[in-house]
């Protein structure tokens, strides 16, 4: 080559490709997302942790759980009802959404629905002029709450149900909810349907199949159309799933991956449902659902058995602990209003909470690891325990056990244990187990399975100055956002381990 120009303007170009190259594989990639990941929308659903029902209908007034569908409205005659105090109540216990039964089975309506005269509308309450679902979803709004709401699919007042005429019946009131209350983040399609009921004085029993009669599929392609940000929740989903029980509790093993073509509304199995699926196909978040009190509804005589904070934190363990989100179930009474023993229950409880989780003592302490991703800092241990979620400690492909090491500055008692894993790249964690550094040496102190979006552990108080978390096995290369030590507040009476 003879043009001296041209020559170097090749051997440039060579070397910069060549060597432009280079820097790019040096260069972190963002660790690689596991082929199944949450939505940014799901991502926040999970956040908020605990939310709260609001079981409130004609059932407060009749002393029942299911109603027949035959109550008269003017039944529905609360003295003191007040909305702001079932919020602030729940705000002020961490709640971060009420969910309330607008329609529960037995058809009457909180708002004063176009479509039937079973509703609000003909009860004494302001004079036939309320809508609760208006006052509920201001007063969240008011207080920074999200709202939620509960459409009974089973409907024993409507002399339709069964036929598909109830079926565009339940969709005009979808219509109805979803378009004349501003935003609404959950709607909840309740597994129970069919059975015995009014049926606009038929008094019989109607059944269905709850695979085809309703047309999900129509259903979830109407309220998506209507509110794209809601989350549904069902037995199968597509946003939010049961967990299998009414207790609360979810798997001491909890994926949030499932496969939904396996589930159906109102016939799922409740032990896959309370495990999840490692090899899922779809992220779907887990709820458990849980009364305080044994009912779903108010009853005078259950006053004596609303469940102890202690009990309450046990649930949160299980659940938000899980991995999961807790759905707590606050019935105001037949005064309109959530009941004093319930209140003070829900302040014993938050106490617990934030003096349990006000100081984590391995922030800020050293942290080391067997690996980290490419040496970069991006993916140092450091991240696991600068308190910041967006950060995270993340290994080079198959290395198996994974370590982190937190050195603490000083001998520290504890005995709660936060692990978080970055869940938008995926849940990848099956095996893991915690070893602290007491004066006999290391010692095991919890062994686990699933980790996710948060996995708080509960162990008999041990002093240490070094704790161990080693991730024995994971379908991906290990990933933790968080890593906490914790100890419980004193308040806490009965101990459990798990
Ligand atoms: C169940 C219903 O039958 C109960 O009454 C309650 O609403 C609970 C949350 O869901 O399926």
């Amino acid at each position: 080559m003879k043009n001296p120009i041209l020559k170097s303007a090749i051997l440039f170009f060579f070397v910069f490709t060549v060597f432009g190259c280079r820097q790019k594989q040096k260069m972190p990639s963002d660790l690689p997302p596991n082929s199944v990941i949450p939505t940014d929308n799901l991502i926040a659903y999970q956040q908020m942790e605990l939310i709260g029902f609001i079981h409130f209908t004609m059932n407060t007034f009749t002393n029942k759980e299911w109603g027949f569908g035959d109550e008269n409205p003017e039944l529905f005659d609360p003295t003191e009802l007040n909305v702001e105090q079932w919020v602030l109540t729940a705000k002020a216990a961490g709640i971060k959404q009420l969910i309330l039964t607008a329609k529960h089975h037995d058809g009457f309506c909180l708002w004063p629905s176009k479509f039937t005269e079973h509703s609000i509308k003909n009860s004494p309450y302001k004079e036939g002029q309320g809508d609760l679902v208006a006052e509920f979803t201001e007063a969240c709004r008011k207080h920074g709450l999200k709202a939620g709401i509960y459409l009974s699919p089973w409907d024993r007042n409507h002399q339709d149900y069964g036929k598909p005429e109830y079926v565009s019946y339940y969709k005009n009131q979808l219509n109805e909810l979803l378009t004349q209350y501003g935003e609404i983040n959950e709607i909840w399609f309740d597994g129970a349907n069919g059975g015995d009921g009014y049926y606009g004085g038929a008094n019989e029993t109607r059944r269905i199949d709850s695979k085809t009669y309703y047309g999900w599929e129509d259903i979830f392609f109407l309220v998506k159309g209507l509110q794209p940000n809601i989350k549904i929740f069902s037995d199968a989903g597509p946003d939010v799933h049961w967990i299998g029980n009414e207790k609360g509790i979810a798997g001491f093993t909890f994926w949030s991956t499932i496969n939904t073509d396996s589930l159906v509304i109102g016939g799922s199995d409740t032990g896959y449902l309370n495990t999840g699926d490692p090899q899922g196909k779809n992220w779907i978040v887990g709820q458990c659902d849980v009364s305080i009190r044994p009912g779903w509804f108010y009853h005078k005589d259950q006053d004596s058995l609303v469940k102890s904070a202690d009990e309450i934190t046990d649930i949160y363990y299980k659940s938000v602990g899980r991995n999961a989100i807790l759905l707590l179930n606050l019935p105001p009474d037949q005064r309109g209003l959530i009941h004093e023993k319930d209140v003070q229950v829900l302040k014993d409880f938050k106490k617990i909470i934030d003096e349990t989780f006000s100081v984590d003592l391995a922030k800020g302490q050293t942290a080391l690891a067997n690996n980290y991703r490419m040496d970069h800092k991006k993916f140092a241990p450091e991240n696991a325990v600068d308190g910041n979620s967006e950060t995270f400690w993340a290994t080079d492909d198959s290395v198996f056990p994974a370590e982190l090491t937190i050195q603490l500055k000083d001998e520290t008692v504890f005995d709660r244990i936060l692990i978080q894993e970055p869940v938008k790249f995926g849940q990848r964690i099956s095996e893991f187990e915690v070893e602290v550094m007491g004066k006999k040496g290391w010692k095991s102190v919890f062994k686990g399975t699933t980790v996710g979006y948060k996995r708080l552990l509960r162990i008999a108080p041990v002093i240490g100055t070094q704790v161990r978390l080693k991730i024995n096995q994971a379908n991906n290369a290990t990933a933790i956002s968080n890593f906490g030590l914790f100890k419980a507040s004193e308040k806490e009476n009965f101990v459990f381990y798990e």
